[in-house]
């Protein structure tokens, strides 16, 4: 019998307030996992605890922002104290900055990479030793169609979400000898407050054009919801992927198999 169960495993969820992260820790919650989230601000962390509860998930919540070190090597350290070592990992907190980019400040680039791509490093790299002792774990770095395809103002969020892809593939060529296995998701568009901006509704009414575009490039034609990205992250969490690592595995209804819907 195939084993899609997280029952009695540790879960920390990156990021997980709301989100792609809270659709995902809710389904593991489902699935049997004790829930950990982080947010960077304590009003974020209360809100998610609220909203764990207010779906009947008893979830425990740190304020940690996973660009600091120190603050993510504290947060694993009481987590593995109070609550057990850390069997499911997942690289969801990210940010984007949408600037051309000769108009983008370096500053704005290292800002970028440093919560999508530095943080999964910092936030692995304190939650490996613990699986490696424990003799198994899953990591699940969150990517996007940006880790195989370039867009206009998205420089710094494509290299870093790139660079995802290949951090991912090496965390498990790296650990898998330990049983650790190391994928990625990689979620087409979802609809989230992430990519609010790119759907909000034009003056007059009209679908915003980017909205437009994208649902003329997904054979789904549709954005993708939260819920869209459950199943694939219970898969990769569970004992039913053993086997499968340093693989993204794309969730976007078909954006990257489709050249587009010919306009009419
Ligand atoms: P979102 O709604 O913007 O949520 C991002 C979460 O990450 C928020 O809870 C945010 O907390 C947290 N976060 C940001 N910086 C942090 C830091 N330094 N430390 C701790 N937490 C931090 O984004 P989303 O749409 O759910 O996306 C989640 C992940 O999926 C991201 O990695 C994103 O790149 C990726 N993704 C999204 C889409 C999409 O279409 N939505 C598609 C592909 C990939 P604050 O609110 O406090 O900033
Ligand atoms: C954008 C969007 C995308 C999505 C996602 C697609 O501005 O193009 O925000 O980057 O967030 O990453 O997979």
């Amino acid at each position: 019998m195939v084993n899609f169960s997280l029952e009695g495993k540790v879960a920390l969820v990156t990021g997980a307030s709301y989100g792609i992260g809270f659709a995902i820790a809710s389904g593991f919650a489902e699935a049997g996992a004790k829930i950990v989230f982080n947010d960077i601000k304590q009003e974020l962390v209360d809100k998610g605890l609220a909203a764990y509860k207010e779906a009947g998930i008893e979830a425990r919540g740190f304020v940690c922002d996973v660009t600091d070190e120190a603050q993510v090597n504290a947060m694993v350290a009481q987590i593995e104290k109070e609550i057990g070592t850390i069997d499911i990992l997942v690289n969801n907190a990210g940010i984007i900055k949408r600037i051309p980019m000769i108009e983008m400040k370096a500053e704005e680039f290292r800002q970028v990479i440093d919560v999508d791509l530095n943080a999964p490093f910092i936030v692995s790299k304190a939650v490996i030793p613990g699986m490696i002792k424990k003799g198994k774990g899953k990591i699940i770095n969150i990517c996007s169609m940006m880790s195989e395809l370039g867009r206009e103002t998205v420089s710094a969020y494509a290299a870093a979400k790139g660079g995802l892809k290949m951090l991912t593939r090496n965390i498990a060529s790296e650990y898998g000898e330990y049983n650790i296995q190391c994928n990625g998701i990689g979620p087409g568009y979802i609809a989230t407050p992430q990519t609010a901006p790119l759907r909000e509704r034009q003056p007059d009414g009209s679908r915003h054009p980017f909205d437009s575009f994208i649902v003329a490039k997904t054979p789904a034609a549709r954005w993708g919801t939260t819920a869209d990205l459950v199943g694939p992250a219970i898969f990769l969490a569970s004992e039913a992927s053993d086997f499968v690592n340093g693989h993204v595995l794309y969730v976007d209804g078909g954006i990257l198999a489709y050249i587009g819907k010919q306009p009419k």
